[in-house]
């Protein structure tokens, strides 16, 4: 029997070129358009993304918003705002799981079998690393067990370095 790990993949790259049903953007409140993996996504995708995210009104951290991919060759693209390091005492590493769980859960909702994720809060915002990966690894294999839908969970990784912090993460789970 096959357990939650073999629904984990772990890439290196850019997450703007893969072909999943769905890409996570590491969104600001906006929904506008940003530096790191939003810029990159907003860049490929084309001018049409940022015309429906007007649309939204924005999002409150924690949250996730879906829209089209557009020229990606992802068909959606769900929009989540991770929370900015503040030290640690308010609330980022909730609020980084609810990102998780809500991104999967909006991904469920429109069908999707495969998602991948880019590593949330952990640039421009200055979430440590390590607890990000713990957070980003445990919130996942939790929402896989229970659900059926996604079928595959992708965490892209734009460096060697964080897919190897991802692999050990992975492996360290106790699969029960
Ligand atoms: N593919 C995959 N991962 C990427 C890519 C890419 N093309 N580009 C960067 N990363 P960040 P945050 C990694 O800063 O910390 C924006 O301005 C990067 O190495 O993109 O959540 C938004 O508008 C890092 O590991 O997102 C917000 O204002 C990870 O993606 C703010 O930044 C996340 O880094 C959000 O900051």
């Amino acid at each position: 029997m096959g357990g939650v790990t073999d629904r984990i993949r772990i890439h290196t790259g850019d997450i703007t070129k893969l072909a999943v049903d769905a890409i996570v953007n590491a969104a600001n409140s906006s929904l506008l358009g940003g530096g790191g993996v939003d810029g990159a996504i907003h860049r490929a995708a084309g001018p049409e993304l940022v015309a429906e995210c007007r649309m939204l009104h924005g999002c409150k951290t924690g949250d996730a918003k879906l829209t089209k991919g557009y020229r990606l060759p992802a068909r959606y693209v769900i929009h989540t705002v991770g929370p900015v390091w503040l030290g640690g005492e308010k609330g980022e590493a909730e609020l980084l799981a609810s990102c998780y769980r809500r991104s999967l859960e909006i991904a469920q909702a429109h069908d999707c079998r495969t998602i991948a994720f880019p590593a949330i809060s952990t640039g421009i915002y200055r979430f440590p690393k390590d607890e990000a990966t713990r957070i980003a690894v445990g919130t996942s294999s939790g929402f896989l067990r229970q659900n059926t839908l996604p079928d595959v969970v992708t965490f892209c990784c734009f460096d060697a370095q964080t897919a190897e912090l991802y692999r050990l993460t992975v492996a360290n789970l106790g699969e029960g």
